[in-house]
């Protein structure tokens, strides 16, 4: 008789090829949320691992007596309580470097139809009107001669910067720590980096360190020639203070493709002009999702294999393995 298959809890919305793999290599069951009440005590204590699409909290973990491994889809894992999974020896994953190229093309992209206001233009195209009315109004907006500020200069910022210096742009960065292997200008403080740009790039990871940091005195430093790009987590944008500078003109323009209370995007935002919304698509290509994909189940096949997991986050390096 073959030895019992480790059973593997599928949370929330999960990646088609998540559930197809974890379905063939493990014994899984689905609930819609992380909610221990929706499970009986059985199918609780028979779970080893979660691929998880939704919040895990402290209390969800307590209630799975033999979790070991907790695989989040994506690179940012605050919907995670890891600090608490960590302190209960279950090792938690993350998907990060297989989506940096992708993510740092969208931002691109992004970037430009924020300033040259593409949409916008193809829009009036499709409309009709460049034969009926003539060509689309001149943009005040450019790339050219922008000084670029990257707020979180890791895998993604980095892949961001390096697109971006072949554009020919000065690049500034700020992050706690300094890095040696880069010659781009680095600020201690992020107010002083928005002082000394035009262009701000958001692409640190969510939670409290972060949350809401970029606010009124951020969005006045960068001034009224200022352009914020935000693709990190929404948590770290004052979403209203940022309205309220887009509508009186503290700075000119927004390209945003996170936000706050996901999918649910301000109508006040909406409704003005200078922006550039974007449905959390950065790495939401195919090929890209289907790599995430691959690297959640490679996490959880390798713990509860007994091997390393592939890519654990920082917290739960070097984590001891549950006795089992
Ligand atoms: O501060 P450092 O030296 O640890 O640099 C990291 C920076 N960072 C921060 N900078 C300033 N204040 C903070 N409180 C802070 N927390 C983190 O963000 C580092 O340069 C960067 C994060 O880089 P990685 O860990 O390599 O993340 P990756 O793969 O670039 O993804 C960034 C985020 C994800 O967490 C998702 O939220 C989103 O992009 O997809």
């Amino acid at each position: 008789m073959s030895a019992e298959r480790a059973m593997v809890l599928l949370a929330g919305k999960v990646h088609p090829r998540v559930r197809e793999r974890v379905e063939a290599e493990f014994d899984a069951v689905s609930i819609d949320a992380a909610d221990a009440g929706m499970m009986s005590d059985k199918a609780r204590s028979r779970i080893r691992g979660i691929a998880s699409g939704t919040v895990i909290s402290a209390e969800f973990i307590d209630s799975l007596p033999n979790l070991e491994v907790i695989a989040n889809f994506g690179v940012g894992y605050d919907a995670v309580d890891v600090a608490h999974a960590a302190t209960r020896k279950v090792m938690v994953t993350n998907t990060p470097d297989v989506l940096s190229d992708e993510v740092a093309d969208t931002t691109v992209g992004l970037l430009l139809n924020t300033l040259r206001e593409l949409p916008k233009a193809e829009a009036y195209l499709r409309a009709g009107r460049w034969a009926a009315e003539g060509a689309y109004p001149l943009t005040s907006l450019s790339l050219r001669g922008r000084t670029i500020g990257i707020f979180g200069l890791g895998r993604i910022g980095l892949a961001i910067a390096r697109r971006l210096e072949a554009f020919g742009l000065p690049i500034h960065y700020h992050t706690r720590t300094q890095r040696s292997d880069v010659v781009y200008t680095w600020h201690p403080r992020l107010i002083d980096m928005a002082s000394a740009v035009d262009t701000l790039i958001v692409i640190v990871p969510g939670g409290a360190a972060t949350e809401k940091v970029v606010n009124a005195d951020i969005l006045n430093a960068l001034g009224p020639q200022g352009v914020l790009i935000s693709v990190g987590r929404g948590s770290t944008i004052d979403e209203p203070a940022l309205i309220a500078a887009l509508a009186d003109r503290s700075i000119a323009a927004a390209g945003l493709d996170v936000f706050a209370d996901e999918p649910n995007v301000p109508q006040a935002l909406m409704d003005l002009p200078n922006v550039c919304l974007l449905p959390h698509v950065a790495s939401a290509s195919i090929s890209t999702r289907n790599a995430m994909a691959d690297l959640v189940v490679d996490n959880l096949a390798a713990w509860l294999d007994g091997r390393a997991a592939v890519t654990p986050v920082p917290e739960c390096a070097g984590l001891d393995r549950k006795p089992s």
